[in-house]
């Protein structure tokens, strides 16, 4: 489960929250598969409810109410037509799987027109009755809700924020989570990101994980397993640990970005401390986790993983695409419910490219940025390689290579940077990929001159927009 399946030369996952499938689709074909992106984070493609108050907020989609290929985002052919395509772009799917519950505690009607009772646990689309949830048997809390994070039995076995929690120790549930599975490994999905899996036991995850068929050998080859990323968010202080789930999957790291943010944002340690953040800071090793700088939940301030900080525009692992990022001087949305763009009908709307690249209609696309499309770039060329030439001029002024790959340099204090360099890059003239584009051999950026010994001179402004210098062997001038 640990492998991404990337197509090769590719490593970098966009979320594309809330869009339309027949968008993805599009996309996949004429950005994300030709700028090099490895795959999508697709919103949940099941079931869910609509929630009426507030209208439409974009968490129902973390309600299901049955495993049919209908929401918002699109329908069944819909969805599997999008696979297919990406695929075919060499972009992988990676279906946000929320498999720990269904809908609050509140009666009402599906995205696809099933009914639901999330307090009785009746769920006739899937089907779901009494005994498929857990209940005072197990959970022993008041209202059987969970309270205390410092009870794992109560994290597992009560309800999340009061939602209908699944019976995942039983047969009947565990085959039913593994068919809607397996129903989107046939479609050709290349993995998941399972929600809330501190919520499930681990043990119950792998008789599910288990159950799981390869993916499609057409596409992946034979043999291949799909890749699992579970959300769990320790920030150290809770009993369930990241630990735990090592052998179901990657886990999401949600201390890397805390711990980036706290630097840049220069709250905690310096950047010159930087050179071995990842195990050297007490994480755990790289190939069971995923990274990233900020997610759907801590870009809204939900979730337990946020004050980092970091909103819109941060994203590098994860960027995506949703407007309504209105963020006070705080760094608070102004309404952290509000769902997607949308017509007076109350469906998704399109999402609309503008001729500098950049979405409009509603939308925001960090994954469009130059600054991020070109260190996507930047990491497939550099991939592999090892961290090497550190420098640290000033607390905040860094730079370092990857072997002798690409090159980096970044002033994240206002301060002036002006000095030689070692680069470890063989001699040449390089394109500063973040202060432009290498095009048909040319820079429309800023040249970087490296000289026979690899050395460079640096010269960063530390209060431009942005105070970094990129340079990788891909885009030599
Ligand atoms: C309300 C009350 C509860 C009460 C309940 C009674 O707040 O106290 O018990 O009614 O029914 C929404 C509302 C929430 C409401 C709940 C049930 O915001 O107020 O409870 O629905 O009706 C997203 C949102 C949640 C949202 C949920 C379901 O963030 O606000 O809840 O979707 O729509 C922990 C977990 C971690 C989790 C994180 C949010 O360890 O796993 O909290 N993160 C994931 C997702 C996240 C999602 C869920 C889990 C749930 O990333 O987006 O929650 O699927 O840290
Ligand atoms: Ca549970």
């Amino acid at each position: 489960y640990l492998d991404p399946q990337c197509a090769s030369g590719r490593d970098t996952v966009t979320h594309l929250f809330e869009w339309k499938w027949t968008d993805i689709k599009a996309e996949c074909e004429i950005f994300l598969g030709p700028y090099g992106y490895c795959a999508v984070q697709v919103s949940p493609p099941n079931e869910h409810a609509v929630v009426a108050n507030p209208n439409r907020p974009w968490y129902e989609r973390y309600q299901p109410v049955s495993y049919n290929i209908i929401t918002r985002s699109g329908n069944e052919q819909q969805f599997r037509d999008m696979v297919t395509a990406c695929n075919k772009a060499g972009v992988r799917i990676y279906v946000d799987a929320v498999i720990n519950h269904m809908t609050g505690s509140y009666t009402g009607h599906g995205t696809g027109g099933s009914s639901f009772d999330g307090n009785a646990c009746r769920f006739p689309g899937v089907p779901y009755g009494p005994n498929d949830c857990n209940g005072h048997d197990n959970c022993h809390t008041r209202d059987i809700s969970i309270h205390n994070y410092g009870n794992s039995d109560e994290v597992r076995n009560c309800r999340l924020l009061g939602l209908a929690d699944l019976r995942l120790g039983s047969d009947y549930a565990r085959g039913k989570i593994a068919d809607y599975m397996n129903k989107l490994i046939g479609f050709g999905v290349a993995g998941f990101r399972v929600d809330a899996a501190k919520h499930m036991w681990p043990g119950d995850l792998e008789n599910i994980f288990g159950r799981l068929q390869n993916l499609r050998s057409d596409v992946f080859g034979s043999g291949k397993k799909p890749f699992i990323y579970q959300e769990v968010i320790d920030m150290g202080g809770e009993p369930i640990t990241m630990k735990e789930y090592f052998g179901t999957g990657r886990v999401t790291n949600f201390k890397y970005g805390v711990e980036l943010a706290n630097i840049f944002l220069r709250h905690s340690n310096q950047a010159k401390w930087l050179s071995n953040i990842g195990e050297g800071w007490s994480m755990p090793p790289t190939n069971n986790v995923v990274v990233f700088l900020s997610n759907h939940d801590n870009q809204r301030g939900h979730g337990g993983g946020d004050s980092n900080g970091i909103h819109a525009g941060s994203s590098v692992w994860l960027s995506k695409g949703h407007e309504q990022l209105r963020l006070d001087t705080n760094g608070d949305d102004h309404n952290n419910w509000q769902g997607p763009p949308h017509n007076g009908d109350m469906s998704i709307k399109n999402v609309t490219i503008n001729s500098d690249m950049s979405c409009i209609n509603g939308w925001i696309c960090e994954h469009r940025w130059r600054q991020t499309y070109n260190m996507v770039a930047f990491r497939n060329v550099v991939g592999g390689t090892p961290l090497q030439n550190w420098h640290a001029f000033g607390d905040y002024q860094i730079a370092f290579s990857r072997g002798n790959k690409g090159f980096i340099a970044i002033v994240g204090d206002g301060s002036h940077l002006n000095a030689n360099a070692q680069t470890g890059l063989p001699s040449g003239t390089y394109c500063d990929v973040i202060s432009g584009n290498y095009e048909n051999g040319a820079c429309t950026g800023n040249k970087i001159h490296v000289d026979g010994n690899g050395d460079t001179h640096l010269k960063i402004d530390g209060n431009s927009d942005d105070p970094v210098i990129a340079i990788h062997i891909g885009a030599k001038v």
